[in-house]
């Protein structure tokens, strides 16, 4: 993947022959970043960091001036500090980027209907059959790319191909402000030099035993023996790695109007200010999560926290992953982190939820996810499955947990036969989202009536 500070972009300026390249990747630059300097027009052009300017949060984005830094998305805010001392650092309005992202979105509904949305910032557009009307895919592209900067001050990126996975890099390539077309037939020269870490899933440890193996670019890993890649990561994943590698992506743009959330959340009999205690209880939240994702054979794409203070303010922050999951630990590493993020460790929690969104076809069969880190995992977590559905749910739990329950002040039961079973609303104490439609895209930023107990 090209470095996400610009150097190494590439993009098309002029109209090419591109009706082999009908899948766009729109993805908007510094979202957040961009967002707040609609307001602050004044830090345009200067090192911009959004998140807590507290020792224990994390960067949420940051502008394309501070990356020239190595300031990122996700780092410890000290580590960005650090190495940009001169940043400035601005706080998260999350209403606003929900309200941007439903401007920018109803703009790609305008192009076609099929709109594939995959965060808060970034679709899939299938513009096969707008060409007729609206010229190629470049042509698309751009006048899109002007539309959302005229109406509203933001700027995004276009990758088009012929497949989601080349699309997606080519975005990310013409970043920041930037479309690259990559015509079928060039589809090759454009993936093989580039790192394998571009191959969608490839990451931390595949990268590493890849790399062992002498696997440094795409190139390498599509001409490699599907043998020492079955080797390396599996049969299934091994196939698939060198089907990216050669620009095969079967995976079609999907509108996915029947989305869906799973969540749990939880009302403590009395306020709890240990932030240890929210952990713990974030960690057993996204472990059931993860079970009744992985019972309904789903995985989700968006993780969201629910925290409500003592004063009864309630807040929601969500997170998009690269890879949909339905691995508690993920969920619960995303979730983590975004508590981290909200700065509220010492303040009196009330009631805290983890709710998964964006739902798609579960992580076993034919899903990217088994190609990075979670393998572990995944066979720790199905064992637990089967050992719960033989045993009982209450008879296994994270390790992490084990010893500090019901000395955390839970009221309600803790359930867990109800894991499997679906249904709306929850006993006093517990509450959980029954699958249902939540409606496609971001939610709305006006603040929704709150009942104690159920699920959001
Ligand atoms: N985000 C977050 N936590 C992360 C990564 C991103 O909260 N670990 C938020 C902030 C981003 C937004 O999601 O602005 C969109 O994510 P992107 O990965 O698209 O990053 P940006 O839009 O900020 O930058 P770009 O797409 O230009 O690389
Ligand atoms: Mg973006």
């Amino acid at each position: 993947m090209s470095k996400q500070d610009g150097s190494g972009r590439l993009v098309t300026t002029v109209p090419t022959d591109d009706v082999s390249a009908p899948i766009l990747h729109v993805d908007m630059d510094a979202f957040f970043a961009s967002v707040e300097l609609l307001d602050r027009p004044d830090l345009r052009g200067l090192p911009v960091v959004i998140g807590q300017r507290s020792d224990r949060s994390v960067v949420t984005a940051a502008t394309y001036e501070a990356r020239k830094f190595g300031v990122n998305s996700a780092m410890p805010m000290a580590i960005a500090l650090r190495r940009c001392p001169q940043a400035v650092v601005l706080e998260p309005h999350f209403e606003k980027y929900r309200y941007w992202s439903r401007r920018v979105m109803s703009m790609f509904d305008d192009v076609t209907p099929r709109v594939e949305r995959l965060g808060i910032d970034e679709a899939f557009l299938d513009v096969s059959g707008a060409v007729r009307l609206m010229g190629s895919p470049f042509a698309i592209g751009t006048e899109l790319r002007r539309r959302v900067h005229a109406e509203t001050g933001l700027r995004c990126s276009v990758g088009a191909a012929s497949t989601k996975f080349v699309a997606k890099l080519a975005s990310s390539v013409a970043k920041p402000d930037g479309i690259l077309v990559v015509p079928h037939d060039q589809t090759v020269a454009f993936l093989h030099p580039r790192p394998i870490s571009a191959l969608w899933g490839v990451g931390g440890k595949t990268e590493e035993v890849l790399g062992n193996l002498g696997l440094r670019t795409v190139g390498d890993v599509a001409t490699a023996s599907l043998d020492t890649l079955v080797r390396a990561v599996g049969p299934a994943a091994g196939a698939k790695l060198q089907d990216l590698a050669w620009g095969r992506d079967p995976r079609v743009v999907t509108t996915g109007t029947e989305e869906k959330s799973v969540g749990h959340e939880v009302t403590f009999s009395t306020d709890v200010v240990d932030p240890e205690v929210i952990r713990r209880e974030l960690l057993r939240l996204s472990d059931r999560v993860g079970s009744r994702l992985r019972d309904a054979g789903l995985s989700g794409r968006t993780v969201v926290l629910k925290l409500r203070t003592s004063d009864f303010t309630t807040i929601t922050r969500s997170r998009t992953l690269a890879d949909p999951t339905d691995l508690g630990r993920r969920i619960y590493d995303e979730v983590r982190s975004v508590y981290e993020a909200t700065g509220k460790q010492h303040e009196r929690i009330r009631l805290v939820g983890v709710r998964v969104e964006q739902l798609g076809a579960g992580g076993g069969g034919g899903s990217l996810a088994l190609w990075d880190d979670d393998a572990g995992w995944r066979e720790a977590e199905s064992t637990m499955d089967a050992l719960r559905a033989k045993f009982g749910s209450t008879m296994l739990t994270p390790a992490s947990l084990l010893g500090a329950r019901r000395r955390d002040g839970l009221s309600g039961p803790d359930t867990g036969a109800d894991a499997r079973a679906p249904r709306r609303g929850a006993p006093s104490g517990e509450g959980r989202d029954a699958p249902g439609p939540v409606g496609r895209g971001p939610r709305r930023p006006a603040p929704r009536p709150d009942h104690p107990g159920h699920g959001e």
